[in-house]
């Protein structure tokens, strides 16, 4: 992909377990569509329903992975991210394993590796979370991600056993399908 002509591929974990979590999840790939300068939405996950990791005390999640193309430097992509957190009702509280309305986590940043004042990307623990893995293996199978190897790999590790696949709205199954 060259840089110059489509900026640099990043991918954003989507999760709600609060409200509506199937909607926000739809409303927030429109938004990333839509609110974030000098980028392009151009990968869509399935969305999938499955349980909490961490503190169990709380509803289950819905998950899907977003891949953008973008010339934001990360910080600026990040800033845009949490711009959209907001504008969806989400309050930063501080906790780390709490529910939320709308969660976007910036997974990865083209093959860059970055430890920043509030940004480490690759995403810490995307190894652990089939919530991130398997949608990701959906829009990117060939994936290298640093520091820790081919999405493949990862993704032997997972059974999917826990996510549920969401069934897609009729208007997109029929426009996906060309029976409009
Ligand atoms: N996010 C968390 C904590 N636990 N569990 C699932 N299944 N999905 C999430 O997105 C998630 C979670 C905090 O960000
Ligand atoms: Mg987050
Ligand atoms: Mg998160």
């Amino acid at each position: 992909m060259s840089t110059a002509d489509h900026g640099v591929q990043a991918f954003i974990g989507i999760g709600a377990n609060l409200g509506e979590p199937e909607a926000q999840v739809r409303d927030a790939f429109d938004r990333l569509a839509q609110e974030l300068p000098q980028t392009r939405l151009t990968g869509r996950s399935r969305l999938f329903r499955n349980p909490p990791m961490g503190p169990q005390d709380q509803p289950d999640y819905v998950n899907a992975v977003a891949r953008l193309h973008t010339r934001l430097e990360p910080l600026d992509l990040l800033a845009g991210l949490q711009a959209i957190e907001c504008a969806c009702g989400r309050k930063r509280d501080g906790s780390r394993w709490g529910p939320r309305l709308l969660d976007l986590d910036l997974l990865l940043f083209g093959e860059q590796s970055l430890d920043l004042p509030g940004l480490q990307v690759p995403h810490a623990g995307i190894a652990e979370r089939d919530f991130v893995v398997l949608p990701l293996l959906e829009l990117a199978p060939g994936l290298q991600i640093p520091g820790a190897g081919p999405l493949e790999g990862l993704a032997r590790r997972f059974d999917g056993a826990g996510l549920i696949p969401i069934a897609e709205p009729e208007a997109n199954v029929a426009a996906a399908e060309g029976r409009r």
